[in-house]
């Protein structure tokens, strides 16, 4: 049993998307800070204005705070909230992927360019096209065996992430934002299927989209159907993370109301994915958020919890702890949760 011990204490950071640069590990999380506005489900209370991102040679040793790396004020299609980010590198180029509100009060997908892992990274003017929802997660592929190296975003979340409110147009066959569809819903009911995350390739600018986003199915490992919307215990809520493991494909991700990291494997980068089970069972807080990365052969979750704020779910704590897999593939944590 262990309970790890926040990487930073100097501020509230959540979200941590964690990766190995030029030999250390960087983590890009969110920036929680206080706010006065009313708590409710559609997560108004996660109020985030700005990015830091930290780094540390060593799991267990010093942390580096490199203060802030972009802010909300220098993005110009940003309205609020700056949520779960992540980061890419590419072309000799680090990218920093976040969502946040546009002047509609829509939830959009932002690029943000560095020369370094830390920052300070530049923001394109303009979301990217084609992009909605939250948290996007980048997964820079090996190269396949035409040696062409592609990237993968996943993204999505429902409720107050609005995954829930896009709609195909019968006609146009577009997407289209359904404002009716705000806040804490979602697809109910008996035979209806869960909301999938997304998935799109992106370009070689890692700048757009190659093709339209397509919905990941998440299936269930004894009837291959897709998992059904009433599943809460399994169903996808948001948090996307995908990695690769001898050759398999793990997305994991949040079930948000029932407070599950859990995973699903498959060959493809566009799923579908078989669910395998959960990662981490809840932790303090409302939210639970995470990713997953190699360094130096051994495997690290990292991941968010409310204790070091005396249990206020908007005011969270970054944490990593040691994973490991069995002979069949499947992830456990090295120490046991409490
Ligand atoms: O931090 C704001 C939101 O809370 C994230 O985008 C979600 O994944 C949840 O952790």
């Amino acid at each position: 049993m262990s309970n790890p011990k926040p990487l930073v204490t100097h501020i509230y950071t959540a979200d941590p998307s964690a990766h190995v640069f030029n030999g250390r590990i960087y983590v890009y999380p969110s920036h929680d800070r206080e706010t006065d506005i009313q708590f409710n489900d559609n997560g108004d209370q996660y109020d985030m204005v700005d990015y830091h991102v930290l780094s540390l040679d060593e799991p267990g040793g010093p942390v580096t705070d490199h203060g802030i790396a972009l802010h909300m004020d220098d993005i110009p299609w940003v309205s609020k909230q700056l949520w779960a980010p992540d980061a890419a590198y590419r072309n000799g180029k680090y990218y920093l992927y976040f969502p946040a509100r546009d002047k509609e009060g829509i939830f959009r997908i932002g690029v943000a360019v560095s020369d370094e892992p830390h920052g300070p990274f530049k923001p394109e003017p303009a979301p990217i096209p084609g992009s909605y929802s939250i948290d996007p997660a980048v997964l820079v592929d090996e190269p396949d065996a035409s040696r062409k190296q592609k990237a993968y975003m996943y993204f999505g979340g429902i409720w107050g992430g609005q995954l829930q409110c896009w709609v195909e147009d019968p006609k146009t066959k577009q997407l289209v934002f359904d404002a009716t569809k705000s806040g804490p819903q979602e697809p109910s009911g008996p035979g209806v299927l869960a909301l999938g995350p997304r998935v799109a390739e992106l370009n070689d600018d890692m700048l757009t989209f190659a093709s339209p986003p397509r919905e990941i199915q998440i299936l269930d490992p004894e009837t291959l159907q897709p998992l059904a919307a009433d599943d809460h215990d399994r169903r996808f809520f948001e948090a996307s993370w995908c990695h690769k493991y001898n050759g398999k494909y793990y997305f994991s991700y949040s079930t948000g109301d029932t407070h599950y990291i859990a995973y699903a494997v498959g060959d493809s980068p566009f799923g579908p994915f078989v669910y395998q089970g959960r990662i981490l069972e809840p932790v303090v807080g409302w939210t639970t958020h995470h990713s997953i990365a190699e360094y130096k052969g051994r495997w690290w979750l990292f991941y968010h919890d409310s204790e070091l704020s005396g249990g206020a779910s908007h005011l969270r704590s970054v944490k990593m702890r040691e994973l490991i897999y069995d002979e069949n593939g499947k992830i456990h944590l090295k120490d046991p949760q409490n």
